[in-house]
């Protein structure tokens, strides 16, 4: 054989190492599960755990150079007893979410799950000795939310993280470790994570970024998951297209194809089911001095900006120390869960519109309904494109108040009642089959 060959071979040989699961075919569980997902559309996102205690967010222990040492002391003042799942779980149901994906471990290495592989984790560690995802497991379960685990590959605790890599440096580990080790304990955990809490909507992982260079065994990992739960749907955010055994597409602090944060410049929309994630104020971990809250206008308008995307929202909160939701959190919830017991129609289950962003709003659409989101337009009188088949109805979706429509110019003219919805106004148009 030619050398040129060969060589060519070989490199194939190499790259197909190097993805994470080559070969991956999703099984019917896991595709029907996707299928759900992506009518779901609307998420909790819950950063909780013993960083909450200091209320300066998740990356305290970075930001503020805190040693092991000096961090693990914050470990016997977390002691969340206020702390009641089916608050939380209701809350969710409240605002019209349909799962929920908790942080199992954060980078900071801490486990809010009983683990045998390290005694740094809440049941061991902490005075409130129990376990939370447990009782949010059986509360998620009895009340029909889908249940996912974040978990950050990145760890700032555990010594065999190592060579360490973007962050993390300052938390006085020996300069020495076995980075293979870290990652048995790591699947380690994820076992447990799959065994002991029931059917799991799947795995969130974040951190991969803080080493993009390493061998991260992603294969092992994610065949792990897949073999223990295959329906289970596994999403990274290394903030680049998907690996060959990832099963949705996230963005963070973007809609999908957005450029606003500095690590999405590079970002691409695949094939995948997607998400976005955001935050109410500025923070994910608890912090008691953001005060920068998003309006549930807001709130609302990125949920169908989404959804007219193609993509689900997962909305963060980060509880307090004691196990309770900060009321500014809870009222924005339940407000965007008024808006979506009227208007919920108009976002699950539909995918993107005929008709892309324009001033006024977005579409959505499922079947021959098409849903006109109107977000900001002074007149009474909107224009848009011709629709794909001919407008059979329109009305104001939750009211049932007619709108006139005609076609003009080439143009379906609509002609909105008296009276918007200060969020969103959802105009129905059902479409001629
Ligand atoms: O869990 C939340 C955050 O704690 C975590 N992801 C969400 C869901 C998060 N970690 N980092 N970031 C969000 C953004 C910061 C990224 C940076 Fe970097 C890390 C800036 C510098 C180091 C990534 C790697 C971007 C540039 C290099």
């Amino acid at each position: 054989m030619k050398h040129a060959a060969r060589l060519a071979i070989l490199l194939c040989v190499f790259s197909l190492l190097l993805q994470a699961q080559p070969g991956y075919r999703p099984s019917p569980d896991n595709l029907q599960a996707r299928q759900w997902f992506q009518q779901a559309r609307f998420g909790m996102f819950i950063h909780w755990g013993v960083y909450s205690v200091l209320g300066k967010g998740e990356w305290v222990m970075n930001n503020d150079k805190m040693p092991v040492t000096e961090y693990e002391k914050l470990a016997p003042r977390f002691n969340p007893t206020d702390f009641n799942a089916a608050e939380w779980v209701s809350l969710a149901k409240a605002a019209g979410m349909k799962y929920i994906t908790i942080t199992s471990k954060h980078h900071d290495g801490f486990a809010m799950f009983q683990t045998k592989l390290s005694p740094w984790n809440i049941v061991d560690a902490t005075p409130y000795k129990k376990d939370p995802l447990k009782m949010l497991a059986e509360e998620c379960r009895r009340q029909g939310i889908k249940l996912f685990f974040y978990h950050s590959q990145l760890d700032w605790h555990s010594p065999d993280y190592f060579p360490r890599g973007g962050t993390g440096v300052t938390a006085g580990r020996p300069e020495s470790g076995d980075f293979n080790k870290y990652l048995d304990f790591m699947d380690g955990q994820l076992r447990e994570l799959l065994t002991n809490y029931g059917p799991i909507g799947g795995i969130w992982f974040d951190g991969w970024w803080d080493r993009p260079d390493a061998n991260w065994r992603l294969g092992q990992t994610y065949q792990l998951i897949h073999d223990l739960q295959p329906a289970a749907l596994i999403g990274n955010n290394h903030h680049r297209l998907p690996n060959p055994g990832e099963d949705f597409q996230m963005f963070e602090k973007d809609l999908p194809g957005g450029h606003t944060a500095d690590f999405n410049s590079e970002s691409k929309v695949g094939e995948l089911p997607l998400e976005t994630c955001e935050t109410i104020n500025g923070a994910w971990g608890y912090n008691s001095s953001d005060k920068r809250f998003k309006s549930p206008r807001q709130l609302v308008q990125y949920l169908v900006k989404a959804a007219a995307l193609n993509a689900n929202f997962l909305l963060n909160i980060g509880p307090m120390p004691n196990g309770k939701i900060q009321p500014e959190f809870v009222e924005r919830l339940q407000q965007v869960g008024d808006w979506m017991g009227r208007n919920g129609e108009s976002v699950y289950g539909t995918t993107a519109g005929p008709i892309t962003a324009r001033p006024w709003g977005v579409t959505t659409q499922k079947g021959n309904v098409v849903y006109l989101h109107i977000f900001d337009w002074p007149d009474s009188v909107i224009a848009i494109p011709k629709l794909p088949r001919a407008v059979k109805s329109a009305q104001i979706l939750g009211r049932g108040t007619a709108v006139s429509h005609s076609t003009y110019l080439d143009h379906e003219v609509f002609k909105l009642p008296e009276g918007r919805d200060p969020y969103d106004t959802v105009v129905k148009v059902e479409l001629a089959q």
